[in-house]
């Protein structure tokens, strides 16, 4: 029995592959909005659209090979048309927090090559103001203690991220630092100043990368633009 949530995601997901043309070249997000994307998108391959995407993760690469979906990666192309991905938190500015799945930094090479980037959430995910999320860091490993300590200074608790009580380890070798702020004002402001911060590879505040965001709702759902 899938919760009201599933059903949303399962929306939106299924709703985003309208936006996929034969031909065309994708950016496959990561997540588990993005997998029924995928299913859906599967489905279709088979009956011969033609397709291909760079995956975001390797979670997401080993989805695109399940389900069939063609994969290319920035060694054959270095434009993507439209690329499909989900997000923690989205904004009314359309600022989002990604990273929740460890894949923030795959994610944003993806999302940046793309002409058009398409966002899927359920309602839950739209906030008046970021923050209440964690903002997901990738770091390197060597050195993390210090860098965790130099965020500290620009007012956010960071916490090293550990799943199944190992260290999280990106698909890219690096650490997550999950960094709570108590709250995000100004993003643009925020995001440079972690980004400058020695030991820092990515932040997961995706500013200004976002043209359509598919909404799931207990009655269907909202497309903005
Ligand atoms: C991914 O989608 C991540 O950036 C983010 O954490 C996740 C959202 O997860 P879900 O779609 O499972 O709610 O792009």
């Amino acid at each position: 029995m899938m919760s009201d949530v599933d059903l949303k995601k399962k929306a939106v997901g299924e709703k985003a592959v309208e936006y996929i043309q034969d031909g065309m070249t994708i950016g496959l997000g990561s997540g588990s909005t993005v997998y029924w994307m995928m299913k859906k998108l599967g489905a279709l391959v088979s009956t011969g659209l033609n397709v291909r995407g760079v995956p975001s993760s390797l979670r997401t690469e080993k989805w695109a090979k399940e389900f069939g979906i063609p994969l290319v990666y920035f060694s054959e192309v270095s434009r993507l048309d439209v690329s499909i991905d989900g997000a923690d938190e989205v904004d009314r500015n359309f600022n989002l927090v990604k990273g929740g799945g460890g894949s923030l930094l795959r994610e944003k090479l993806v999302n940046d090559a793309a002409d058009k980037r398409i966002i899927v959430v359920d309602d839950s995910k739209r906030v008046q103001q970021l923050g209440a999320f964690p903002v997901p860091v990738e770091v390197v490993q060597f050195g993390w203690e210090n860098t965790a300590k130099k965020l500290v200074s620009i007012g956010c608790e960071p916490a090293l991220r550990f799943v199944d009580g190992e260290r999280f380890v990106s698909n890219n070798g690096n650490y997550i630092l999950d960094c709570q702020f108590s709250n995000i004002s100004d993003p643009f402001t925020l995001h440079e100043q972690i980004k400058r911060t020695l030991g820092v590879v990515e932040t997961g505040l995706f500013l200004n990368m976002t043209e359509t965001i598919i909404v799931g709702e207990e009655e269907g759902m909202t497309i903005l633009k």
